[in-house]
């Protein structure tokens, strides 16, 4: 029997809101990721109709919500209608999840108000119930897909995948959902959707799974080493989690044959991608080191002028130092943020010295003022109260030594 070829795509999110997180892109630049974030789903149509792959696969997650609006949606259903006769299969995620409302039903008041709007394509096959079922692939009579939408967050202690039902005997089995792969090395802090691990899939027989979910793509593994499926990752970086996304997956199946690793191909979808950099200052004592070592670690993680740089600061900022990635950045990047949530300024104060005594006539503004903080410190009800005096000595100090004060 012939090898079979399939494209996997998923978490694509569209409708998502790119302007607030992290990121903290602008207006224009959110409108600019809105137009490469709807490009993606342009590039795989029109890599589905040049190569013909025997389906596209869509694990869910290709609208950020079950009810998108009707430009996004009209957009997306023509998208996906142009790589006919090329068959698809979607089996809705955890953001655009299956409901009565939602696109994904043809009844939906959403789906029927838009008039002449296009409508999902024959080709087009959508997994709408909560139990697996299994649908035989046009124009290969060896291949079937088991697929189930994602419909609710369910009760703890459910194993969809213990009970599943059993593998077609033959052919080419693909398995089709949105779920969490406990212990997954690549995962995020996404949510946890349609829990499973790997002994429940191996034990399920199929040939392969193609799993939506989390945005870094990666194989499947069972314990032994046999590949069970995949993630491609979402093909398009939303956010400062995201880095390592911006892949669909090109894949090749043999009845019969275990998946090698080889068989998987990443193939990049997102022109750019999320670089996310951890920057320790502690030790940095001037805008020239703190530059540089800036430099030094973009060069390491091999950020591109396309790229979204973010940078997470930490560690204790040098006194009278002010530092700001995106303007020492300054165009270099396509967009550059910060988070400097966990840098302390490097002010020698030890709140808890119990031996202070109080400052003579000599003292300078800024002793009487540590002086001060710290007996208050002191007299502190609880530790909410403390950090809270803690983050005014520093504010304080930053007015007395820098002249500003800049919130953190
Ligand atoms: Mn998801």
């Amino acid at each position: 029997m012939e090898r079979v070829r399939l494209v996997q795509f998923s978490d694509l999110h569209l409708g998502a809101g790119l302007g607030g997180g992290k990121l903290a892109l602008p207006p224009a630049k959110a409108e600019k990721r809105r137009t490469e974030q709807r490009q993606c789903l342009t590039r795989l149509a029109a890599h589905v109709r040049d190569t013909r792959p025997a389906a596209l696969l869509i694990p869910g997650d290709l609208f950020d919500t079950g009810e998108p609006d009707v430009d996004d949606l009209n957009f997306a259903i023509n998208t996906i209608n142009s790589v006919a006769p090329v068959p698809v299969f979607i089996a809705p995620g955890n953001h655009d999840g299956y409901a009565p409302s939602s696109c994904y039903n043809p009844h939906s008041a959403l789906y029927q108000n838009r008039g002449s709007g296009p409508k999902w394509g024959s080709h087009v096959r959508i997994f709408t119930a909560e139990r697996f079922e299994t649908l035989p692939v046009p124009g290969h009579p060896a291949v079937t897909v088991t697929g189930a939408a994602f419909h609710r967050h369910m009760p703890e202690g459910t194993r969809p995948l213990a009970d599943l039902p059993r593998a077609p005997q033959t052919g080419i089995r693909i398995l089709l959902f949105h779920g969490s792969l406990q212990g997954y090395r690549r995962a995020g802090a996404d949510n946890e959707v349609l829990p499973f691990n790997t002994a429940e899939l191996d034990k399920a027989g199929y040939s392969y799974a193609a799993v939506g979910h989390y945005h870094r793509g990666g194989p499947i593994v069972a314990e032994r080493g046999r590949l069970l499926g995949a993630y491609a990752g979402a093909p398009f970086a939303l956010s400062v989690a995201d880095d390592g996304a911006g892949y669909w997956l090109d894949l090749e199946l043999a009845p019969g044959e275990p998946v090698k690793d080889a068989a998987l191909h990443p193939h990049r979808c997102d022109d750019r991608a999320v670089v996310r950099i951890e920057m320790d200052l502690t030790g940095l004592t001037d805008n020239a080191a703190l530059g540089q070592r800036l430099d030094e670690l973009l060069a390491a993680a091999k950020a591109t002028p396309r790229d979204l740089v973010h940078v997470a600061l930490r560690g204790r900022i040098a006194r009278g130092i002010r530092f700001d990635p995106a303007a020492a950045l300054g165009e270099r990047f396509f967009h550059v943020s910060a988070d400097d949530t966990r840098v302390e300024p490097d002010y020698a104060v030890d709140l808890d010295a119990q031996d202070a005594a109080e400052p003579g006539l000599a003292a300078t503004c800024e002793e009487l003022f540590v002086w001060r903080m710290r007996q208050l410190y002191r007299q502190a009800k609880d530790d909410a109260e403390r950090a809270r005096i803690k983050e005014a000595l520093f504010y304080g100090l930053d007015a007395l030594t820098l002249g500003e004060v800049h919130l953190r």
